[in-house]
């Protein structure tokens, strides 16, 4: 998962996408870029870490200019080296950098098309740089030495029959402008946003509006799926369906932990759509556990606090903080000799025994995922003196692998695949496991937004909706997620980093 966002503005853009990012860093903590351009020239700031320790003064004043794209990434296919930090860059045809959102599913045929067809070399694993080569060369086949928004749209109709896949995108042309865009099923999110100024209009495109908010622009609209809108450097905005047949089904997960609860997504406030999933929640308690015997809603925080706040609310029963998250995670520091031990839940939550002691207690939490977390936060609600612990998920069980932008475990460290919840409430040492049912979770997010007909829900149901998921596809994902394949790969880059330094 990645954040993105791109600016046409009436002064400089650095501080603004700065701060942007900033409010986007929770859709990725593993790397982060800025590229401006300003006169003729790009400027480039990108590496490794969180946005605060990316850029230095030293960075920022260098990032000159009124128009700009940023980027901060979460790795998703076990990759973390610098190198496939964004945006990327390429100089044919005038000069385009990218920043990508999502995951292309046909990558390693357009790798191969790539090279073989358009004669353009791909140096890196990310499947973001090939979304940048594709749109380039669809761009370059007009062969003009000076384009407006309709080639620009022509590339993206290009990019949308070539690629499959999730992508929400920013791309930067030089000297010309903006171009956002997203794919025809509106997979990853991408919102479209105004400021007015003496100076007159400026334009802001973002994954999230809750970057909107804080800079001070009205969010416009979601951009639609297929849609692209191009904001040239004068400031004039042009948009344009660029799909055949696009259907909007946004990722469900987006609603249900991954975005910021204050942000608006197709015309769904987060917060409320999270709401109304402890509604429906409570009313599957009450409706197939009539006589339950819950004392107090204990949510694990963060996400999960506005569900557990409305079911404690609708289960009338007493709603209680009874876990505290540590703000401050330090680093793990591996001495010599020493192996990597991973942090304890308990450094990152501590209960508060009060809450606990004596009591039926309700954990509610997001989603579970590979459960190991749940079992060990289960655990120490015993070890805190409760009577029983039930555990509920504001989402249905985690039963197979995203393949559109969201790092998740292969299929087999998935504990809910393959299992009953009967098996999963078993292993992870619950005295009741309730999980939100499908049905239910999408009603919750269509309540706010009934126009809303589909959404991606592969990880509950394995219906992958751009099609093309084959189970060949799927072993290959599933290979570079395990956690052996992540472990080589670390090695790997390690050595490759070392290696340079080495030559420098
Ligand atoms: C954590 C949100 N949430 C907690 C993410 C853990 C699954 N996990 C998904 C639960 S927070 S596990 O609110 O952002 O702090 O099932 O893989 O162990």
């Amino acid at each position: 998962m990645c954040g993105i966002i791109g600016m046409v503005a009436k002064g400089p853009v650095n501080q603004a996408l700065y701060d942007g990012l900033t409010v986007l860093q929770h859709r990725g903590q593993d790397a982060a870029g800025i590229m401006t351009f300003d006169n003729g020239r790009l400027y480039l700031r990108k590496n490794n870490g969180l946005v605060r320790d990316v850029f230095h003064t030293r960075h920022m004043v260098k990032l000159l200019g009124n128009m700009g794209i940023g980027h901060v990434r979460y790795p998703t296919a076990g990759c973390s080296s610098s190198a496939e930090a964004q945006p990327f860059y390429v100089n044919s045809p005038y000069g385009i950098s990218l920043a990508h959102n999502g995951n292309l599913i046909n990558d390693e045929q357009l790798k191969q098309e790539v090279f073989q067809a358009d004669l353009r070399h791909i140096n890196t694993e990310s499947d973001s740089e090939i979304l940048l080569n594709v749109f380039a060369h669809e761009l370059f086949r007009e062969r003009r030495l000076e384009i407006g928004y309709q080639e620009v749209f022509k590339a993206v109709e290009g990019v949308h029959r070539r690629c499959r896949g999730a992508y929400a995108a920013v791309a930067m042309i030089n000297n010309y402008g903006i171009v956002g865009f997203r794919d025809p099923n509106g997979i990853r999110p991408l919102c479209f946003g105004r400021r007015k100024t003496e100076a007159g209009m400026e334009y802001v495109i973002a994954s999230e509006s809750v970057a909107m908010d804080v800079l001070g622009f009205e969010r416009v609209r979601d951009v639609a799926p297929g849609e692209a809108i191009f904001i040239d450097m004068q400031g004039n905005v042009h948009s344009r369906q660029c799909a055949k047949n696009p259907v909007l089904a946004p990722c469900i997960f987006e609603y249900v932990y991954l975005a910021r609860p204050d942000s608006i997504i197709d015309d769904v406030p987060v917060y409320q759509s999270r709401l109304h999933m402890g509604e429906t929640l409570a009313d599957k308690i009450l409706r197939d556990w009539p006589d339950h015997d819950i004392d107090v809603v204990i949510p694990i925080p963060d996400t999960s606090r506005t569900s557990a706040l409305q079911m404690a609310y609708k289960l009338n029963v007493p709603y209680r903080e009874g876990f505290i998250k540590n703000r401050y995670i330090g680093r793990t520091f591996i001495m010599p000799g020493q192996k990597q031990r991973s942090k304890s839940v308990r450094q990152k939550l501590n209960p508060i025994e009060l809450e606990f002691r004596d009591k039926n207690v309700l954990l509610v939490d997001d989603s579970i995922v590979r459960g190991t977390t749940s079992r060990q936060i289960v655990q120490m609600a015993r070890e805190m003196g409760a009577r029983k612990v039930y555990l509920a998920s504001a989402a249905p069980p985690v039963k197979y692998p995203n393949v559109y932008g969201i790092d998740m475990p292969a299929a087999d460290e998935l504990i809910a695949h393959g299992r009953s919840v009967e098996e999963v409430a078993q292993l992870l040492g619950c005295d009741r496991l309730i999980y939100q049912d499908l049905d239910d979770l999408v009603e919750a997010v269509r309540r706010s937004n009934p126009k809303l007909t589909r959404f991606d829900c592969s990880c509950f149901d394995g219906n992958y909706v751009t099609g093309g998921v084959t189970s060949d596809y799927l072993g290959a994902v599933e290979a570079r997620r395990s956690d052996a394949a992540k472990n080589a790969k670390a090695t790997a880059d390690e050595a490759a980093t070392m290696g340079v330094y080495n030559h420098a």
